[in-house]
């Protein structure tokens, strides 16, 4: 097995560093940066609708080489999402798992609550087992570390399914943190069970990221993927 799929299955995340290259990551800046975002917004979540160049890195070649070895070739993405910290839009966010997804229609279904709407998309909480086979790819625009609020994970965390509160309280106890540290242009690929937070920046500057999630296979039940 792969190293890095290795590391996903029993850590729940792996970093790549500089895997995309400074012209590339230049480009999506640009494209980024033609979308309002002086009101001091911690991102945006319909950014594969809104930026028709992170939609194609989305479906490139060269990020489904680190998606397919873990979902497999029927891998797509189904949500993604631009977070950026940064002096006016300087956030932190607590210890937790990701746990709700994007769908077209909120249906009455009883193992998919509670139901959201967030920015005017349904979400709702699926059963476990659809989170278990799901991987974020988080792209970093900028360097990352503690000093502008790098995400911070607990490895292994992903293995137990939905935690409750005293859950996670033990695992903040029992566990070391890691900050997912790295250059502009790495990779973060991780469960979205796994869990993670993130620290206010002591030093703000741009943090951007561009946030992925893939899964390998269609909803059942009528169903469907938001996008
Ligand atoms: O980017 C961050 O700092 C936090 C993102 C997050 O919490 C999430 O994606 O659920």
């Amino acid at each position: 097995m792969d190293i890095s799929v290795r590391e996903v299955e029993e850590r729940g995340f792996v970093t790549i560093d500089s895997y995309l290259d400074p012209d590339s990551i230049d480009l999506l800046i640009a494209d980024i940066n033609t979308l309002d975002l002086t009101s001091g917004r911690a991102g945006i979540r319909n950014i594969l609708e809104l930026v028709p160049s992170v939609s194609k890195l989305a479906r490139s070649q060269e990020i489904r080489a680190l998606v397919e070895p873990i979902l497999g070739d029927t891998a797509r993405v189904v949500r993604g999402i631009f977070f950026d910290k940064q002096p006016n839009a300087n956030w932190k966010v607590p210890w937790h798992q990701d746990l709700s997804i994007a769908v077209k229609q909120h249906l009455d279904l009883p193992d998919y609550h509670p139901q959201s709407i967030k920015e005017g998309v349904p979400h709702v909480q699926p059963p476990i087992a659809i989170l278990e086979r799901m991987l974020t790819v988080r792209i970093h625009l900028d360097r990352t570390d503690e000093s502008n609020g790098a995400l911070k994970v607990i490895p292994g965390s992903h293995r137990q399914g939905k935690l409750t509160t005293p859950q996670i309280d033990e695992w903040k106890q029992l566990n070391r943190a890691i900050s997912c540290n790295c250059q502009a242009g790495g990779v973060l690929l991780m469960r979205p069970l796994l869990l993670h937070s993130s620290s206010i920046a002591t030093t703000p500057s741009h943090r951007r990221v561009i946030h992925l999630e893939y899964a390998d296979r269609p909803l059942d039940k009528g169903l469907e993927w938001y996008y």
